[in-house]
């Protein structure tokens, strides 16, 4: 009776372990974003190392920080990112950071392969920055202009095209973040992780030589759905 009990009892526990695997599969969960290019593709620009260690070790750590703390049937990435500033630190940084990530990786393509910015997205940018090469200019100084870690963005709001920037993982979809509140466009990424391996301290040389990776096809189609307010899912 004694061994019998045991058995149940033993087999109840196997099928404990078995429940607990199935919740804690990556079922519903937040994944790592697949590259769509090899660690090596965006060269030179951005050297084999910086990506690898970018995606895989930075980018893979938000990843799982922020599958710590969410349930099964979590909002999406997407729908994280509003009250992500009032849901604190754990949130705010790593859902942050795999938003942010995500459409850093997205909006990049081998040099020559991303198209050109639409007619429609160079005269929205012709209308709020005066030209391209003023554009260029503005986004160079906000990227050089942000002490410490964090991001540059083209954000459309009110139907019109703005440039902000924000301190470590926000972004401007966070409600109450110190920056121009929008729908992202474009990004990058001024950590000094994005670009120490090549440029060393010289972020201004690599902000420059970044416009040869945008992937404008990617730019072009949130720049149209911005405009009926829709933000990029990052998915
Ligand atoms: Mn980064």
């Amino acid at each position: 009776m004694k061994n019998r009990r045991h058995g149940v009892v033993r087999i109840a526990a196997l099928m404990c372990a078995v429940c607990a695997l199935l919740a804690h599969s990556p079922v519903g969960f937040i994944s790592l974003l697949p590259l769509r290019y090899r660690f090596d593709a965006l060269e030179p620009v951005m050297d084999r190392e910086t990506v690898s260690v970018h995606h895989d070790k930075h980018h893979a750590t938000y990843v799982a920080n922020i599958n710590k703390v969410l349930d099964d049937d979590h909002p999406s990435l997407l729908e994280l990112q509003a009250g992500a500033i009032e849901a604190g630190p754990v949130v705010r940084n790593n859902a942050g950071g795999v938003y942010n990530h995500n459409l850093f990786w997205l909006e990049m393509s081998p040099q020559g392969s991303g198209g050109t910015p639409s007619p429609a997205l160079v005269a929205a940018i012709d209308a709020s920055f005066g030209s391209f090469d003023e554009f260029k200019q503005k986004f160079a100084a906000a990227a050089a202009g942000r002490f410490g870690s964090g991001w540059v963005w083209l954000i459309v709001k009110d139907g019109s095209l703005h440039l902000t920037s924000t301190a470590n993982q926000d972004n401007p979809l966070m409600h109450g973040v110190d920056a121009v509140e929008g729908i992202p466009i474009l990004t990058i990424d001024v950590w000094e992780h994005a670009y120490y391996l090549k440029y060393q301290n010289r972020r201004p040389e690599y902000v420059a030589a970044w416009w040869d990776l945008v992937n404008w096809n990617q730019v072009n189609s949130w720049y149209d759905a911005a405009l009926k307010g829709t933000a990029p899912s990052g998915e």
